[in-house]
């Protein structure tokens, strides 16, 4: 599978990318536990074919219950591979024993799995779909999860641990290569190589992250539901520790040019919302937010408000103080994890894309509703 991979970027590789300080003992005992089954695999396979043939029964012979046996022959294939099983034991035990002995000093980043996506926390508020970490530092991840097992997966570095709900996990590694920014001069020549081949960007030769930087791919390998597949993100590998913080300082809060808006809507987009709320009106684990801010909500208790700006709060603090009816109550605290600017930020996001904003199905006007919109209803009412 590994070989044919990468097959249409004309790449073929026995093992994905070796950027981590455990890549290369890891491969090595893949490799050494591989050619020791097949170098056994092939002569028994042949072997049992050749004696079936060999010792079968003559036609009008009987069928005999009982041959003697080689005790040394016996003693020698049972004794003798089991150096083999000792020997993949000691050096597999010494390989997971290194992936789980972090060493002192390492630098931690929260990492937070959910269906379906990921979170990392770099402290200070700070939250982010992408991991970004330092080169030849060791990077420990406290890993949790908010309702199911996921699993991550970095190829690159041959790191893989569970992430199981209600219990702390970790994991940690340590990168050897750096996944450099892209030069003004070769995004450059990306434009103009996806111009010459008619618009079409070859995603196997450039693959950037928003911010301009290559990355190594993360996934969740424990099939955890529907959008399993939706659980990927990259991993950034900066070169310089003043570029790392360069980066986690440009997303730690809204800057002061950006309006809450447009922030509201990168919060959409980066903090799981997207996941589970769609904007078009479709119904997807969430209610739309088109039919969210300034419209009618019926509760599973049964009752009923309009959505303002304290509902959207609440919602996004405490989501299971108010249950939408038709809906499960899987949608997960935000608590402490949205600062007060940010949750305004949403709700300026969620009243744009409201559809029907300050008006409730009905078409009768609530509190909200533009004193414009209150006289046109009183006109029509009068007509
Ligand atoms: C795992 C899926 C999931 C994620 C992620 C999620 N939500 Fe929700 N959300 C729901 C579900 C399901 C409901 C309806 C049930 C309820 O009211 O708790 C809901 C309800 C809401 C409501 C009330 C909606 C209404 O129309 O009455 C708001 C507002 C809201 N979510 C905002 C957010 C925001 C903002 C985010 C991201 C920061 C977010 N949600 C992330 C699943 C999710
Ligand atoms: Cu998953």
């Amino acid at each position: 599978m590994f070989v044919l991979g990468d097959a249409p970027a004309g790449d073929y590789a026995w093992f994905p990318e070796n950027a981590s300080t455990f890549a290369a003992d890891n491969d090595w005992l893949f490799g050494m536990i591989s050619i020791v089954c097949i170098i056994f695999f092939i002569p028994i396979a042949f072997a049992l074919f050749y004696f079936a043939l060999k010792y079968q029964k003559p036609k009008g012979a009987p069928a005999e219950s009982d041959t003697s046996h080689n005790t040394p022959l016996e003693l020698a294939w049972s004794i003798g591979p089991s150096f083999f099983l000792v020997g993949m034991f000691v050096f597999g035990a010494k390989a997971y024993l290194d992936h789980r002995t972090v060493p002192d000093g390492a630098n931690e980043v929260g990492l937070q799995g959910f269906k379906w996506g990921w979170t990392f926390n770099y402290g200070g508020g700070v939250y982010n779909p992408e991991l970004h970490i330092l080169i030849d530092e060791p990077t420990k991840l406290s890993m949790r999860s908010s309702d199911v097992i996921h699993s991550v997966f970095v190829p690159a570095f041959r790191a893989k641990k569970d992430v199981v709900p209600g219990r702390y996990n970790y994991m940690w590694f340590k990168p050897t290569v750096a996944t450099e920014k892209v030069s003004d001069a070769e995004l450059q020549a990306a434009i103009e190589a996806t111009k010459a081949a008619g618009g079409e960007w070859d995603h196997d030769r450039w693959q950037f992250t928003k911010d301009g930087y290559r990355f190594f791919d993360l996934y969740c390998t424990e099939y955890c539901g529907k959008n399993h597949s939706k659980m990927q993100t990259v991993v950034v590998v900066h070169e310089t520790l003043e570029d790392l913080n360069a980066w986690i300082e440009k997303y730690s809060k809204r800057q002061e040019e950006t309006n809450p808006v447009e922030y509201g809507e990168t919060l959409y987009n980066q903090r799981g919302c997207k996941g589970c709320h769609s904007i078009d009106g479709s119904k997807r684990v969430g209610p739309s937010f088109q039919e969210s801010f300034g419209n009618n909500r019926v509760f599973a208790s049964g009752e009923a408000i309009v959505a303002d700006e304290n509902y959207i709060r609440e919602s996004i603090l405490y989501p299971k103080a108010k249950v939408v009816a038709g809906y499960q109550p899987v949608m997960p605290s935000y608590k402490g994890q949205l600062s007060d600017d940010d949750i305004y930020c949403l709700i300026e996001y969620l009243k744009t894309v409201s559809a029907h904003s300050g008006k409730t199905e009905g078409g009768e006007n609530i509190e909200a509703s533009s004193s414009e919109d209150a006289l046109s209803d009183a006109e029509t009412a009068t007509e």
